[in-house]
């Protein structure tokens, strides 16, 4: 099957064929259909997130079933699925609590599946999956519980962003930082994540909610989501429109999209007495932020992370498809640009520019 490999950091992907082995007990095959490209695969391109390589990235992805593993029994050869790309066991400490997103039993090495193997490979060599995913490739060998069943009338170019923007960003909302309706909130860097953070507030029935980010057309489109106000810090001092806005108060939530210690400290600092600031982005290795600790006990402000939205994906993920056929959350506006395979390479260009929030390789 056709797969866009990456070799080497800063180098493009090289779509070639590759072997993928069938699933093996608790595995599924998924053709995929549709898969977007996130940030956090150039993350892995640039060398900000050391991966074992050569791998095949892609974590956004939606499919058919085509074969399952022996043992599989919450999906069938036929059903439509998103990805998740954070496996569940259900019986450990963290799922037990409701806590899946936080599942302790993954294996150790990155790039494999649940046993530490791969099933993909080239010429014999193994080449490794990215996040249990690794949509950039016709098809796909994944853990059953990162197969969330979906209705099927659904397009899968679209429910492939409910495998990670949407459900990052809203989820880091509603679920993480448990925006309560009425209150103020920043939000940081407005790319596919922070965009589905907006729309989250809104959501959750926020009161003003300002966009932060250092590009016009990010911030055009952060005023789609729901941003009541939009700053661009290449032109205006953004701690200082946020306090203006809340007359000197901070916002109750602030959330930092990006992933860096600079920005996450200017989240902090907009966040207000007792209010709550959530960090979504996960910075490059070595990297640190520093604060006053007294502002946590004399001004009681949180600083807390949220990873995958706290996803429940059995619950969260076909939620969220819903939401979007009842048109409560908008995913269409989302997508700049439509690829084949070929294109992920320019894909990726066009998000590195700042020119696309999302684009979605597609390939049925
Ligand atoms: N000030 C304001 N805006 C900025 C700044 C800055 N200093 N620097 C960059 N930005 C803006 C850019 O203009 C852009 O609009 C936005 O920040 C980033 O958007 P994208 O579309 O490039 O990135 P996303 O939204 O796809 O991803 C953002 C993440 C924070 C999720 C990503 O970078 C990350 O950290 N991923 C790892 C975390 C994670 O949970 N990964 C799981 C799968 S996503
Ligand atoms: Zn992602
Ligand atoms: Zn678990």
């Amino acid at each position: 099957m056709k797969a866009a490999v990456l070799y080497e950091p800063r180098k493009p992907m090289v779509i070639e064929d590759l072997k993928l082995a069938p699933p093996k007990a608790g595995e599924v095959r998924v053709k995929v259909a549709a898969n977007g490209a996130c940030h956090s695969d150039l993350h892995v391109m640039t060398g900000d997130m050391r991966m074992p390589l050569p791998m095949v990235l892609g974590h956004e992805g939606a499919g058919i079933v085509a074969e399952v593993g022996a043992g599989v029994a919450s999906v069938k050869e036929g059903d439509h699925v998103v990805l998740s790309f954070s496996p569940v066991c259900g019986y450990c400490h963290y799922c037990t609590q409701g806590q899946p997103h936080l599942c302790i039993t993954r294996p150790q090495g990155l790039g494999t599946l649940m046993d530490g193997t791969t099933r993909l490979s080239k010429n014999g060599s193994e080449i490794f999956h990215f996040c249990y995913a690794a949509t950039f490739a016709e098809e796909a060998v994944v853990p059953e519980s990162c197969a969330i069943k979906i209705r099927d009338d659904v397009p899968l170019d679209r429910a492939c962003f409910v495998g990670c923007g949407t459900m990052t960003g809203i989820g880091a909302v509603i679920n993480t930082a448990k925006v309560r309706p009425g209150a103020n909130v920043a939000v940081i860097g407005c790319g596919g994540v922070g965009l589905n953070v907006i729309q989250g507030a809104a959501l959750a029935g926020a009161h003003e909610i300002v966009a932060i980010d250092l590009l016009a057309n990010k911030l055009e489109l952060a005023k789609v989501f729901g941003a009541t106000k939009v700053v661009n810090p290449s032109q205006d001092d953004a701690y200082k429109a946020v306090m203006d806005l809340t007359h000197g108060s901070g916002v109750d939530y602030a959330f930092e999209v990006i992933s860096s210690p600079k920005t996450i400290e200017l989240a902090f600092r907009m966040t207000g007495r007792g209010g709550t600031c959530t960090i979504v982005g996960v910075s490059p290795e070595g990297a640190r932020i520093s604060f006053n600790p007294n502002v946590f006990t004399l001004m009681e402000k949180r600083l807390i992370g949220s990873y995958y939205g706290s996803t429940r994906p059995r619950i969260d993920m076909p939620l969220l498809i819903d939401l979007y056929m009842d048109k409560k959350i908008k995913i269409d506006e989302l997508v700049s640009r439509t690829f084949p395979l070929e294109g992920v390479n320019e894909a990726y260009d066009l998000l590195r520019k700042g020119e696309t929030s999302r684009s979605v390789i597609k390939f049925f």
